[in-house]
């Protein structure tokens, strides 16, 4: 009897997080015995200046994420530069819940900005339920490039 309440404790738990499949993410924080903690904020203890950029449309692109609740609160946040540390351009100035599980495409996030071609910037994803207690990762490193199509 034990062991099956605290099998279900497990599941929850694991079930309190999100993956991002679009722009490839900076780390699998959700890999098994994984140090990094969706909890910690910026970037749930993932490195800012990590390898690994993805080319995103300057003009603003698309986020593809996993989402494991019947309903989550969604912001994304892009912070400039090689190593961003401040994450306070908004891509969700609408404000998203996001409804069932499973993939969860945003086509289109246009951008509040204009960076130049080939400038360096973070996607910095955090997902929240009721409470507000709130969710991190950092889905990608994009370098922001001008010659690409809008899709
Ligand atoms: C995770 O930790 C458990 C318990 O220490 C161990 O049995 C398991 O093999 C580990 N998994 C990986 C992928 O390292
Ligand atoms: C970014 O951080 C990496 C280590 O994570 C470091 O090697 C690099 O010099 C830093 N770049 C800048 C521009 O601060
Ligand atoms: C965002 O933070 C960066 C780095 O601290 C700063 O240069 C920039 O002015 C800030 N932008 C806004 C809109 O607050
Ligand atoms: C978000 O959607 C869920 C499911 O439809 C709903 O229960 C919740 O009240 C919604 N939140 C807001 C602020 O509308
Ligand atoms: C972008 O980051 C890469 C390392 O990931 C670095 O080599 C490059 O110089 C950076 N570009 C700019 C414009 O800072
Ligand atoms: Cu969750």
């Amino acid at each position: 009897m034990l062991s099956s309440i605290l099998l279900l404790a497990t599941l929850q738990l694991s079930a309190a997080h999100f993956s991002i499949e679009y722009p490839t993410w900076r780390a699998d924080t959700l890999a098994e015995n994984t140090t990094y903690d969706q909890w910690r904020y910026p970037c749930a203890g993932a490195a800012p200046g990590a390898a690994g950029r993805t080319e995103w449309p300057v003009q603003g692109g698309s986020v593809v994420l996993g989402l494991h609740h019947e309903w989550t609160y969604v912001f994304v946040n892009l912070g400039l530069g090689t190593n961003a540390s401040a994450f306070n351009v908004s891509l969700t100035p609408d404000f998203v819940n996001a409804t069932g599980r499973g993939t969860y495409c945003i086509p289109s996030l246009p951008l509040p900005i204009q960076p130049r071609d080939g400038d360096n910037a973070t996607i910095q994803v955090v997902t929240s339920g009721k409470s507000g207690s709130a969710l991190y990762n950092v889905g990608s490193a994009p370098t922001l490039e001008g010659n690409r199509a809008w899709w």
